[in-house]
């Protein structure tokens, strides 16, 4: 089952998700901040940040969901952060990370646990481009196989082989605070030559970028840093994604 599809399909209309960094506030204060994206109209909420602690991260979830009527997903960077209250997670490989860790080291440190929580996976080709002079968290630390913006080849290599493993989806990441955003040559490309569910995120901080972005083939765009920043201009990129019709 692609919940993803599902959740395009019943909305038909394109996703916006939340996603929620544990490390930056404290948990009542990513509840409130979850509950007034979800005022708005976001879809889901992901927790997850580069630095989380499974403690931090669960009471997060557990005081989100208490906040809120919506799917949280675990969006997490190590085994370390799973953890048993979420809905649903991302059991990603960040496939163009050259460390056999990014790779399939902590999915297998996390598998059991995933089962063991019943939480539910939706595995994910994670698929850094960068696009930054100084380089974003994810990229300092996966040590990749870089793929330029522009480098429209290279990108759709690796998107293929996220569904040829039969991947339910695909991430094209910036990273977290991104100068700019994934290209949308690129998604474009991306949304073109695949049929898996295309999510983006990184470094959109407006309305107008958001509609260019699923424009372009987005199925489901991704804000983090400005939820922390803005209210006002997450409210936007919400009505910006959901103005869009499929
Ligand atoms: C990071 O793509 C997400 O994984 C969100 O990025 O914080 O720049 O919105 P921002």
């Amino acid at each position: 089952m692609n919940v993803l599809r599902e959740w395009l399909g019943e909305k038909k209309k394109k996703l916006h998700f939340t996603l929620i960094d544990p490390d930056k506030q404290a948990p009542e204060k990513a509840a409130k901040m979850a509950a007034t994206c979800s005022s708005y109209g976001t879809d889901a909420i992901m927790v997850g940040g580069s630095t989380v602690s499974r403690k931090n991260v669960e009471e997060t979830v557990v005081a989100i969901k208490d906040a809120v009527n919506l799917p949280i997903i675990l969006f997490p960077n190590s085994s370390n952060a799973v953890t048993e209250s979420a809905d649903y997670i991302f059991f990603m490989c960040l496939l163009n990370s050259k460390k056999r860790r990014f790779l399939v080291e902590e999915q297998l440190a996390g598998a059991l646990a995933v089962k063991e929580y019943g939480i539910h996976p939706i595995s994910m080709g994670y698929i850094v481009v960068s696009t930054s002079k100084k380089p974003t968290t994810v990229e300092s630390i996966a040590d990749l196989d870089i793929i330029q913006e522009g480098d429209i080849q290279k990108l759709l290599k690796y998107a293929l082989t996220a569904e040829y493993y039969g991947m339910q989806c695909v991430y094209l990441e910036a990273g977290s605070g991104a100068e700019k955003p994934v290209p949308n040559e690129m998604i474009m490309a991306v949304h073109s030559n695949l049929s898996i569910p295309l999510i983006v995120g990184g470094g959109i901080r407006d309305g107008k970028t958001a509609l260019d972005k699923v424009e372009h083939g987005a199925d489901v765009i991704v804000t983090g840093t400005i939820a922390e920043e803005n209210q006002t201009k997450v409210k936007e990129i919400i009505e910006a994604v959901k103005e869009y019709d499929l």
